[in-house]
């Protein structure tokens, strides 16, 4: 059993899909661990995607993920890290599989409704920057 972390962005939380793309995930395998809504400061948002900090679009991006609140979940099951961003499809939502989650709700590149770790090694950094140990359930 895997954990990884995951974000509905601001762009689909606007759009009142929660549901809709928590749905994806509970109907392909995976349990949510744990969940809040919350709305990020950009010093949060910086933080959080700190790894990205030398890329042009990091400003925009620390801005937008700061623009409205965001659903922070835990995803557990097996392979979760994969499955989840096989389920998100690819970060391009013009290049994204049709059926995944940013085909069918994600607005551009930067608006792609949905955040997944990228790897074990990551989740389990991005689990403890959101949770604490006794909100994974
Ligand atoms: P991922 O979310 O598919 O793992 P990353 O390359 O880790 O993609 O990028 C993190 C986030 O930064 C993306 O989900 C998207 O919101 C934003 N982003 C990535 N590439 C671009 C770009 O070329 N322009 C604007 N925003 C981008
Ligand atoms: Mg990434």
């Amino acid at each position: 059993m895997e954990k990884t972390l995951s974000i509905i962005k601001p762009d689909a939380v606007a759009k009142n899909v929660i549901g809709k793309i928590i749905d994806r995930f509970e109907s392909n395998g995976l349990r949510i661990a744990a969940m809040k809504k919350i709305k990020l400061t950009k010093e949060d948002a910086g933080k959080f995607y700190e790894v990205h900090k030398e890329r042009p679009f990091y400003n925009d991006l620390c801005e937008y993920m700061s623009s409205g609140p965001v659903v922070v979940m835990v995803l557990e099951g097996e392979n979760a890290v994969a499955k989840n961003r096989e389920l998100m499809g690819a970060t391009n939502p013009k290049e994204a599989a049709p059926g995944t989650i940013r085909a069918d709700f994600a607005e551009s590149i930067e608006a792609n409704a949905v955040h997944g770790s990228d790897s074990l090694e990551n989740a389990k950094k991005e689990i403890a920057f959101f949770f604490a140990e006794r909100e994974i359930l």
